[in-house]
């Protein structure tokens, strides 16, 4: 029998700060493969990197590449799993079969949480989560990123979540798990694209301190699972809601004509969004990520200096 560390392949900046207890924030890399088309997503990719960075912050973009849990990619790997067709979209219950058979992988929320925690990384940037879609009552669609939240000790800055999600039973259902939602410098739970929703979120919280403080009591009291901070796009880069609904109302009813399924829906549906609304939803789409970025970065700092 083996362990962790027989799979898991640190570089030496990510290690060089979980030994200096320096900050650390982790990145996804489904975003990279299947949430943005090519040649943006890698620039995307590369750009929250330096974002993290320029907020005093060391990057640790994770991915699987045949078969080795990556924390912190090189160029090259970024460039490979923006650009390669054979890398898979992978959440919890995808993980044993692609190491086992050394394929490649990009992480999703529940999965970049689990690969940070083990390496011990507490702040994650994304875009947006996982959740209850519209019409679980009948498909059970719930991500796993909400069960991930409800055990992993991550904290995840987002910008809420999409409004292809029923957005009211996601908060719900992270109510059930016990997941504090909290709304960075806001009342409102925003939608992705836009800076709200109709939902109020859990707790308004006002800096990067506050928000480790809060962390750092949940943690300490073993009070398991992850935290939102629910991120607002900054109102330059918002998008216009109407354009935005009319996508996404056309996304669903082609996913349900296209008789779309399980892991396939939310790729389906986010890539239809983005043809129906051309470059718009794009744009927005990358700001945020990088105002995450900026976020959790900050949050990150705050963290380290209370656990010195
Ligand atoms: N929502 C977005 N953009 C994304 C995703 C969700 O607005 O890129 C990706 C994330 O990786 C998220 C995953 O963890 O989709 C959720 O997929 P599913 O609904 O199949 O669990
Ligand atoms: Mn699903």
């Amino acid at each position: 029998m083996g362990t962790f560390a027989d799979y898991i392949d640190i570089n030496d900046e990510v290690l060089d700060a979980l030994r200096f207890c320096k900050p650390i924030v982790a990145l996804e890399s489904t975003i990279i493969s299947h949430g943005m088309p090519y040649p943006e997503n890698i620039k995307t990719a590369l750009e929250v990197e330096d974002t993290v960075i320029q907020n005093g912050a060391v990057p640790a973009t994770i991915a699987i590449i045949k078969g080795r849990i990556k924390i912190g990619l090189t160029p090259d790997e970024l460039e490979y799993l923006a650009g390669s067709k054979e890398v898979s979209k992978v959440s919890r219950r995808d993980i044993p079969h692609i190491i086992a058979l050394g394929q490649s992988g990009a992480t999703t929320v529940a999965s970049t949480m689990i690969f940070a925690r083990i390496a011990g990384i507490k702040l994650f940037a994304t875009g947006g989560i996982g959740g209850v879609h519209r019409g679980a009552e009948k498909s059970f669609d719930i991500s796993a990123d909400l069960t991930e939240l409800a055990q992993t000790n991550v904290a995840v800055v987002c910008a809420g979540v999409k409004s292809i999600l029923d957005i009211g039973l996601t908060l719900e259902k992270l109510e059930t798990l016990g997941v504090p939602v909290l709304g960075y410098r806001t009342d409102e739970f925003p939608s992705f694209y836009t800076r709200s929703s109709g939902f109020g979120v859990d707790y308004k919280v006002h800096n990067p301190a506050e928000c480790a403080r809060i962390l750092m009591a949940k943690w300490d009291l073993n009070l398991d699972g992850g935290v939102i901070v629910a991120n607002p796009v900054p109102k330059e880069y918002e998008a216009d809601s109407e354009v935005i609904n009319t996508a996404i109302e056309k996304a669903l009813q082609e996913a349900v004509k296209s008789n779309i399924k399980g892991k396939h829906v939310t790729p389906f549906l986010l890539s239809k969004v983005k043809e129906l609304t051309v470059g718009e939803s794009l744009e927005t789409n990358i700001a945020l990520i990088k105002n995450n970025a900026e976020v959790a970065a900050k949050i990150a700092v705050e963290y380290a200096r209370l656990e010195e």
